[in-house]
C-alpha cells in the first residue's frame, strides 16, 4: 500500500536499522545524499519510510507502482517467452521480465502456537504492525521472541506497559547501540567525500565502514595471532562504537571457536554488569552457542530495562508455551494472564516470500519445490529453469551480510546491464545455465563449511524454521569477491547464462 517493504510493515515500537543512517541509504544519487538529513545516527521507521518515500517522489517512480497488489502465480510462458502474473484480486498481465524483490527477512516465521485464535486480547505481530497508535498504557503485555525485533520493542513498551512479560526461548548477544542525534561534525565529514565514504563501503565485507565515527577497514588480523591485551583493546574500542561493529573486529572469529569463545566471555561480562539482580542476569546471559552466529542484537536500554518493577522476564527454554488461551498464555502448566500479546518470532528469511508465490518455471516445477533442498542461484541472480526471472536481495548474494542497500544498488544495476547486452544483441530470453549454478553452490558450500554458523540455530541456515532445509543461504565470500565474479561475468558476456527468443 506504500513504498519502504521492511520500513512499511516493521512499524513496532523502537523499529530502526542496525546500519548508521548516513551507510544505510542510496549512494546512486550525490545531489540526493547530500540534500537529505538524517536525524539520528541510526534512523528509526518512522525516518527511513519518509526517506523512502521521498525517494519514490524524487526520482517520480511512484506512477511505475501499483500498490496493493498481491503476487499470487507466476507462470512462466515458453512460446510467448514471457511471464505470466496473476493477482490474488483475479486481474491477470503478462510480462516479459520479472525482479522478485520480495526482501530477506519479509515472509513472517508462521506463529504455530496451539490455540493461538483463542486469545481473546490483542495479538499484534511486530512486521506487520498496525499503522494506528498502540496503546499500552496500564495493560498486561507479554512479548515472545527476544530477537533483534524484540530487543528493540521491549525497552520501548516497558516504558508504556502496566506490565511487561518477556518470553524468552534463547537469551542473544547484544551490544549497545549508542544511538543519539547526529552530529553536525561528522555529517559534514561523511558528506565532503561521500563519494570516497561509497567506495569505502562497497569495498569492505559489510558494506559499512563507520566505527567510533571514523572510516575503518576490517582488521586484517587474526584474534588469536593477537595478544590477549590487544584483543581486549579492541574489543573495548567497538564496544564503545557498539552496534554490528564487532563483525569487523577480527578476521577469524567466526571459524575460531576460542577466539569466538573469548569474545563471548566478553559480551557476558559487559551484560552482566547492567543487570541488578544476579539471577534475571543468569537468565539472559547467552551461553552454549557461538557470538555473531545469531544475528547480532544492537540495542538502548535493552538490559537495564530488566531492572525495571513492571518487567518480568519468563524462560522458556525447557518449559515451551504450551497453548494459548482467551485470557493469556499457558507455560510449563501455568497461565499467564495477559491483556496484549506480541508476536516478534522471526522471518523464513531469505527465500520464504519469494517460494510462497506459486512460481512455476519452464519444467512446470514450483520454486519451492525446486528449492526444497535449499536456494540454487548463480551469484543470487537467476536461478535455472526460470527463464528471465531475477532476484535482488535474495538467495546466493552477499545480503543479509552486507547492507542490503548498496546491495540492491549493485544487482539493480547489474541486471539493467544485462538487459541492455541482451536488447543490443537482439535476445528476448536469458536464463542460467546449470554449469554456473552448480559452481556457485559450490563457491558458497566452500566458504560457509568452516564456519561456526552451523553451531547455532540461525535463520542464515534456514535453522530457525522448522522443516527447512539447512544450507547457507547467502553467500559468505564477501562482497568484494561478488563484484569481481559479476564484473567478470559482464566482462566476458556473460559466459554463465543462455539466450534466446528475439
Ligand atoms: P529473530 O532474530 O529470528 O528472533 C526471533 C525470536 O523469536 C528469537 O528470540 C526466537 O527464539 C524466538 N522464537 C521463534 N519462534 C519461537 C517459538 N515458537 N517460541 C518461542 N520463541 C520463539 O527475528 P527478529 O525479527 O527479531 O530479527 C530478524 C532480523 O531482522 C535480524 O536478524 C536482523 O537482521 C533484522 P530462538 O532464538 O529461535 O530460540
Amino acid at each position: 500500500h506504500g513504498v519502504g517493504g521492511t520500513w512499511y510493515w516493521n512499524r513496532y515500537p523502537g523499529a530502526g536499522s542496525d546500519i548508521e543512517s548516513l551507510e544505510y541509504s542510496y549512494g546512486f544519487d550525490e545531489q540526493l545524499q547530500q540534500d537529505w538529513d538524517w536525524k539520528e545516527r541510526y534512523a528509526s521507521q518512522p525516518e527511513l519510510e519518509a526517506y523512502l518515500e521521498h525517494v519514490a517522489e524524487r526520482f517520480d517512480l511512484n506512477k511505475d507502482i501499483k500498490f496493493g497488489k498481491n503476487v499470487a502465480g507466476l507462470t512462466w510462458l515458453d512460446d510467448a517467452g514471457s511471464w505470466l502474473c496473476k493477482f490474488s484480486d483475479g486481474e491477470e498481465i503478462t510480462v516479459p521480465y520479472v525482479v522478485m524483490a520480495t526482501g530477506l527477512l519479509s515472509a513472517p516465521k508462521e506463529p504455530d502456537f496451539q490455540g493461538l485464535d483463542k486469545f481473546k486480547g490483542r495479538t499484534l505481530v511486530t512486521s506487520s504492525w498496525p499503522h494506528e497508535p498502540i496503546d499500552f498504557s496500564g495493560r498486561t503485555v507479554g512479548i515472545i521472541g527476544t530477537g533483534s525485533t524484540a530487543v528493540q520493542a521491549i525497552p520501548i513498551i516497558a516504558e508504556q506497559a502496566g506490565q511487561l512479560k518477556v518470553f524468552q526461548r534463547t537469551p542473544n548477544f547484544s551490544a549497545p547501540r549508542n544511538n543519539g542525534p547526529l552530529d553536525k561534525e561528522y555529517v559534514d565529514l561523511v558528506k565532503s567525500d561521500y563519494k570516497g565514504w561509497r567506495e569505502k563501503q562497497r569495498n569492505s565485507f559489510g558494506g559499512y565502514v563507520s566505527v567510533n565515527f571514523q572510516a575503518m577497514d576490517a582488521n586484517p588480523n587474526n584474534a588469536m595471532d593477537m595478544t590477549p591485551e590487544q584483543r581486549r583493546a579492541e574489543y573495548e574500542f567497538r564496544w564503545k562504537s557498539g552496534g554490528l561493529s564487532f563483525y569487523t573486529s577480527f578476521q577469524d572469529l567466526l571459524v575460531s571457536e576460542e577466539a569466538n569463545e573469548e569474545l563471548a566471555d566478553f559480551f557476558r561480562e559487559k551484560i552482566a554488569v547492567r543487570i541488578d539482580d544476579p539471577a534475571v542476569a543468569e537468565k539472559l546471559l547467552p551461553r552454549g552457542y557461538p557470538v555473531l552466529t545469531k544475528r547480532l542484537c544492537a540495542d538502548t536500554n535493552y538490559y537495564e530495562t530488566y531492572n525495571r518493577q513492571n518487567v518480568e522476564l519468563i524462560d522458556i527454554s525447557t518449559d515451551k508455551v504450551e497453548r494459548f488461551e482467551a485470557d493469556g498464555i499457558v507455560v510449563g502448566g501455568t497461565k499467564v494472564v495477559l491483556d496484549d500479546i506480541v508476536i516478534a518470532t522471526g522471518f523464513d528469511a531469505v527465500t520464504g516470500a519469494a517460494v510462497r508465490i506459486d512460481i512455476r518455471g519452464v519444467a512446470g516445477i514450483s520454486l519451492g519445490e525446486s528449492w526444497r533442498d535449499g536456494p540454487r542461484t548463480q551469484a543470487g541472480i537467476m536461478t535455472h529453469g526460470y527463464p528471465n526471472m531475477f532476484f535482488v536481495n535474495g538467495p546466493g548474494s552477499c545480503t543479509g551480510f552486507f547492507n542490503p542497500v548498496l546491495n540492491v544498488e549493485y544487482q539493480g544495476n547489474w541486471i539493467s546491464d544485462l538487459l541492455d547486452h541482451m536488447k543490443a544483441a537482439g535476445f528476448g530470453v536469458v536464463d542460467s545455465t546449470q554449469e554456473a549454478e552448480q559452481q556457485w553452490v559450490e563457491r558458497m558450500e566452500e566458504a560457509a563449511k568452516p564456519t561456526l554458523f552451523w553451531k547455532s540455530e540461525n535463520w542464515y541456515i534456514g535453522a530457525n524454521v522448522p522443516g527447512k532445509a539447512r544450507v547457507m543461504l547467502l553467500y559468505l565470500g564477501g562482497f568484494p569477491a561478488y563484484k569481481e565474479y559479476m564484473e567478470g561475468m559482464a566482462e566476458s558476456r556473460y559466459p554463465g547464462f543462455v539466450f534466446g527468443g528475439d
